[in-house]
């Protein structure tokens, strides 16, 4: 079992336990969660500092074998020859270290993420060069560090499976929700076979996650991963595996409206640009889209009833082409089942 899998079973145990705690009134003392809004300032501060003073030692490059692409970092002990990790950010060239803004715990998270090596495709058969939604499966490698240095747990099993949605199903694990906004960021390489046989990662997606506690397990220590611990995980990103969570026939990376490879469901009142009819529930989880009552399934197939290639999904005119029409099934005037 990887040890992923095994903290996530943990952390519902450990959820388990605190709530019979409760439950029982036996006089144990629980000493409540650290609030988001008191741990997030010294968890970024701390990886800022991290930032600023550690550098890419070694990246290992050995096609074919588990090791390839393997990152170590380490501290910097000369400035002249080892450039920082922040030096990278935003960097015209890779590496590159960008950013982003994600609000969750009614605070902003800054997601730092390091690409050493983007991914790429091979060619239509092989393929590759894809980039993971956030509520995709990913098939990965990874080493997971404490900013001490502190190696928790590695994988180059390229055939587990993990859950960027954050739940266990279809023989994939759910991951916490740092990698859901982490592995976004990374292209698939694409597969062959080696001589003897076995399976050969090419040209898959390298780089480094930096996240905050909150966007790991926080309070809920892990093995030897303290409560309230920053996490540093090198990824290499060998394959995706889409899902399609409404079951409407469309997958659900093909659900994000503004192609930036995010969906979530906000709190009430918040705009989502994923959020077709507005009602509350993103497009991946809605089984019909446009909220005319009539599900999308039946609104994206032919005549014959079949399916519609998805970008030759129609608009209310019957119009297959036009890159910027209003496909009828996002289109709530456009009552059109199987024509
Ligand atoms: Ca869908
Ligand atoms: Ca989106
Ligand atoms: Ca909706
Ligand atoms: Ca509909």
């Amino acid at each position: 079992m990887s040890k992923i899998k095994f903290y996530f079973i943990l952390l519902i145990a450990t959820v388990v336990t605190l709530n019979s705690c409760h439950k029982d009134d036996n006089n144990e003392d629980v000493t409540p969660p650290i609030p988001y809004a008191d741990q997030y300032p010294k968890d970024i501060a701390a990886i800022e500092d991290y930032l600023n003073t550690h550098y890419i030692s070694e990246v290992v490059n050995n096609p074919g074998q588990p090791n390839d692409q393997d990152v170590t970092i380490s501290k910097i002990d000369n400035p002249v020859t080892q450039p920082s990790l922040m030096s990278y950010l935003n960097s015209s060239t890779l590496p590159r270290l960008t950013f982003r803004n994600v609000n969750a715990h009614d605070i902003t998270y800054k997601i730092y993420t390091l690409v050493i090596r983007e991914g790429k495709r091979n060619d239509a058969v092989n393929g590759g060069g894809e980039y993971p939604c956030n509520m995709d499966g990913v098939y990965a490698g990874y080493k997971g560090t404490l900013l001490d240095g502190t190696v928790f747990d590695s994988s180059n099993n390229g055939q587990s499976l993990f859950n960027l949605d954050g739940t266990t199903h279809d023989g994939g694990t759910g991951v916490i929700r740092g990698w859901s906004e982490g592995f976004p960021q990374f292209l698939t390489g694409w597969m062959s076979s080696n001589t003897d046989g076995t399976v050969r990662y090419n040209d898959f997606g390298v780089g480094v996650m930096f996240l905050p506690s909150g966007m790991g397990y926080y309070n809920n220590a892990q093995g030897s991963i303290p409560a309230y611990s920053p996490l540093v995980f090198s990824v290499k990103l060998f394959g995706v595996k889409r899902y399609d969570h409404d079951q409407d026939g469309i997958p659900s990376y093909q659900e994000d409206l503004n192609g930036d490879r995010y969906m979530n469901t906000f709190a009430a009142g918040v705009a989502n640009p994923d959020d077709t009819d507005g009602d509350g529930v993103p497009n991946f989880n809605d089984f019909d889209d446009d909220g005319d009552n009539y599900a999308t399934r039946g609104e994206i197939k032919d005549a014959n009833g079949n399916y519609y290639a998805f970008d030759k999904i129609p608009d209310c005119s019957g119009n297959q082409i036009d890159p910027n029409r209003l496909k009828r099934h996002l289109d709530k005037n456009c009552i059109k089942m199987n024509q």
